[in-house]
Parts: C-alpha cells; structure tokens; sequence
C-alpha cells in the first residue's frame, strides 16, 4: 500500500489539535475523523495510558491505522498539575478560557522562577495488524501572569517559549509546528507510519 493511498484515522475530537496534527503529518497520508465519536473516559493515570486508550478504542471500531495524541501542561509548582487533566482542569465541560484561569489564579503572586512548566504529547499507534507504538514530545517554558496572543488554543496564551521570548499563542501554527510537544512526538509517528505503509 503506497502512503497516499493508507488511510490514517486521528482517535480525536479536538479540532484545535486535529488542524495542527495535518499540517504536521502533511498530505503524504489519507488523514480522516470520525464523525460519531465514542465517548471515551480517559481514567488513565498517565497520558500514554490514555493515548492508548484512544487509539485502541477507535481501531476497534474503524479497523484502521489509529492514532491518539494525549498532552498535558505540568507546572513545576503545582507537582505537575493539571498533567493528565489538563482537559478538565476547570471542571467537566469546562472553556480553555477556564482553564487558564484557574491557573493563573493558582500561581497569583508565585515568582517568575517558579512558574517552570512543561507540555508533552504522548502519541499512540495502533497498526493494522493490531500492534501499538507509542511516541513523545516535551517542550519547557513558563507560566506568564496574563494570557498573550490570539493564535493556537488551550493553554497556549499563557505558556511562555524563551528561545522565542513569546507565548505559544504569539506563534503562528507554523512557528509553533516546529517546536512543540506535538509536533516533537508527531514527527517520531510519522516515521514509524512510513516506515511501517510504505510499499
Ligand atoms: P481528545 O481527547 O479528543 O484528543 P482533548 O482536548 O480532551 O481531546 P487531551 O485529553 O489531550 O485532549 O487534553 C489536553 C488538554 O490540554 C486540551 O484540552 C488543552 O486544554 C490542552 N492542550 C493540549 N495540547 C495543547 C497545546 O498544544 N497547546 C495548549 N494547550 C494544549
């Protein structure tokens, strides 16, 4: 099967993240959704065990090359909170809006030095043969005081890239393609896809 011609399906229904995750793939695949999506309780404790979750659930469904990506944002003076809830930091159905919030809030008055933080993506695999692999992705910044920025989603207005002296939601997606978590593990995923569709 060439590259062009194997569908991927992405186990995701964040838009936000399904508009980077292209870009990041390129168009070599066939990348698809689904539209009725299962609900999937992500009780892992850790965000591979969610990715692979994810994956799991929906090759079961579809039976196609399926791929998860499960990230979180761990603030070093929080012990790593919101880490593998950083979805629902704010409460069930909760806006990113607040989510940032509540972060901030959290960190009111805490040091430049101590606002540390780190995002990763775990990215998991489920082949056609049923096997799995898994990926990662980590970049490190800072919790700002305000959010900054309109591009991106999530927690990206208050996350501070030094190297770059911005926000991630200051970056263009293709600027924030080339450094982030996502992108980091992303790029590992597509070397294990073609190396495991091409021809
Ligand atoms: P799926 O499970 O359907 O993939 P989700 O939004 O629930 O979508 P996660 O469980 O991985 O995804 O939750 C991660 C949360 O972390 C997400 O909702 C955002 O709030 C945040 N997040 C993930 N990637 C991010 C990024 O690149 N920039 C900013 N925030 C991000």
């Amino acid at each position: 099967m060439s590259l062009k011609n194997s569908e991927i399906i992405l186990a995701t229904q964040n838009k936000d993240k399904i508009r980077e995750i292209r870009k990041i793939l390129g168009y070599h695949f066939k990348i698809v959704t689904l539209k009725n999506f299962p609900e999937i309780i992500e009780d892992g404790k850790t965000l591979e065990e969610n990715a692979i979750k994810k994956a799991k659930t929906i090759f079961k469904i579809t039976k196609i090359t399926s791929i998860a990506d499960d990230s979180g944002l761990e603030v070093d003076f929080l012990d790593g909170k919101p880490g593998v809830y950083s979805a629902r930091f704010a409460g069930k159905n909760c806006k990113y809006e607040d989510n940032n919030k509540k972060l901030l809030k959290l960190l009111k008055d805490v040091h430049y030095k101590k606002r540390k933080a780190k995002f990763t993506t775990v990215v998991a695999i489920v082949f056609e043969d049923g096997s799995i692999k898994t990926t990662s992705g980590s970049v490190y910044g800072y919790i700002t005081t305000e959010p900054k920025g309109n591009n991106g989603f999530g927690y990206d207005p208050i996350f501070y890239y030094p190297k770059l002296k911005k926000t991630f939601a200051q970056l263009t997606t293709q600027q924030k393609n080339k450094i982030s978590h996502r992108a980091i593990a992303f790029k590992k995923a597509k070397k294990l896809l073609e190396a495991e569709i091409r021809d």
